[in-house]
C-alpha cells in the first residue's frame, strides 16, 4: 500500500497517475490543508478540491485549480456589489464551498471530502492531513500574510521569509492519515511534486508525523517539483531562492532534512550536485494522463527498489 502526500496542482497530477495504476485499497492520498481559508463565510479548501476535481476528471487542467467549463456569474455579481473579488470562485466551485460549509457543523473535513469524492465516483481514498484547522501564515518582507493573501492577492510577490502553521501544534493527523501510517501493508511513502515549503511542510509539521514516518522504516521518495531548477507552475523556486536553498536534488534533500531515501528528478537536473541519496532520473513533466501514469509507475518501482 502506497501513502502519497500531496498539495495542489503538481501533487494532484501525480496523485491521478497513482490512482490510475494502483487499486483503491493500495493507495491513500493525504492532502495539505494549510491553504484552507474562511472566505465570504465559506471554507475554501484549495488543495483538497484540486485533488478531488483532478481525480474526478472535472478539473480545469490548464488553470490547475477549479472546475472545467466554469461560469463566473457569481463573481460578476459580487464585483458589482463591491464584494471581495480578488479570489475567483466559479459558480460550480461555489456549490462545493457552500455544501462543505453546510456539512461542517455535523461532519468532519475527512467525511466531507469522502462525500465529495464519492459524488465524483472516485474510488481511491483522499483525505485531509488533519480534521483540525491548520492555517499557513507566510512571513514576508511586508509582514505576515494569510496564505491566500500572499499566494493569490499578492501573487506571491513579497519576499518570503518564513512560514508558520497556525494550529498545527494542536492538530491531530486525520483518521485516514493515521490508518495509512499504521497499515502493516504500507510499503512506501511518496511525496508528490508539490511546493515543498507551502504544501508538504504543513503535513510534515503535524506533531509526531516525522517520527512516525521514520519509525515505519519504509522508503520515502519525493518527486522533485523542479525541472531544470525551475518550478512548472507557482512560486516554489522563487521561495527556495528566497530561503537560500538550491532547487537541485541535493537542495531538495536538505530541505526535507534527511527524511528522503530517494528523489525522482528530471533529466534536466541530472548533472547537478550529487545528493547522497538514491536518484531516479526520468522525464518528470506530466503533460497528460499517460505521463501521469508513467511517472507514477516509475516512482512506485523506484520506491520499491529501495525497500530494505
Ligand atoms: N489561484 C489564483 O491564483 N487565483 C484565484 O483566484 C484562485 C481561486 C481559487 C479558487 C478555488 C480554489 O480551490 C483554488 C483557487 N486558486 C486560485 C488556487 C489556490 O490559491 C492554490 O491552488 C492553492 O491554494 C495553492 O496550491
Amino acid at each position: 500500500m502506497i501513502l502519497a502526500l500531496a498539495g495542489g496542482v503538481g501533487g494532484a497530477r501525480l496523485a491521478k497517475g497513482l490512482a490510475a495504476v494502483l487499486p483503491p485499497e493500495h493507495l491513500s492520498i493525504i492532502v495539505n490543508v494549510g491553504d484552507d481559508f474562511e472566505h465570504l463565510g465559506l471554507l475554501v479548501c484549495p488543495d483538497l478540491d484540486t485533488v478531488c476535481y483532478t481525480l474526478g476528471g472535472v478539473n480545469n487542467a490548464a488553470q490547475g485549480w477549479g472546475l472545467e467549463g466554469e461560469s463566473w456569474a457569481f463573481m460578476d455579481a459580487l464585483s458589482k456589489l463591491g464584494g471581495e473579488n480578488w479570489f475567483n470562485l466559479g459558480d460550480r466551485d461555489l456549490a462545493t464551498h457552500i455544501t462543505r460549509k453546510a456539512m461542517l457543523g455535523r461532519e468532519t473535513l475527512s467525511a466531507i471530502t469522502a462525500y465529495f469524492a464519492a459524488k465524483l465516483s472516485i474510488a481511491h481514498k483522499i483525505a485531509p492531513m488533519s480534521d483540525d484547522p491548520v492555517r499557513s501564515i507566510v512571513h514576508t518582507d511586508e509582514g505576515e500574510l494569510a496564505f491566500q493573501h500572499y499566494f493569490v492577492r499578492r501573487r506571491a510577490e513579497p519576499r518570503f521569509r518564513s512560514i508558520r502553521f497556525d494550529g498545527v501544534e494542536q492538530a491531530r493527523p486525520s483518521p485516514a492519515f493515521m490508518a495509512a501510517l499504521d497499515n502493516p501493508e504500507l510499503e512506501a511513502i511518496i511525496i508528490c511534486p508539490s511546493n515543498p515549503v507551502l504544501s508538504i511542510a504543513p503535513i510534515l509539521a503535524l506533531p509526531g508525523i516525522r517520527a512516525r514516518l521514520d519509525s515505519r522504516k519504509v522508503p520515502i521518495v519525493a518527486v522533485s517539483p523542479f525541472i531544470g531548477g525551475k518550478a512548472i507552475k507557482g512560486p516554489a523556486a522563487k521561495i527556495m531562492d528566497e530561503i537560500g536553498i538550491a532547487t537541485t536534488p541535493a537542495g531538495l534533500a536538505s530541505y526535507y532534512g534527511g527524511l528522503l531515501d530517494g528523489i525522482v528528478i528530471d533529466h534536466a537536473d541530472s548533472a547537478t550536485d550529487e545528493p547522497n541519496i538514491a536518484l531516479h532520473v526520468t522525464d518528470t513533466l506530466m503533460r497528460d494522463i499517460s505521463d501521469q501514469r508513467r511517472l507514477a509507475s516509475e516512482t512506485i518501482l523506484f520506491a520499491r527498489s529501495l525497500i530494505r
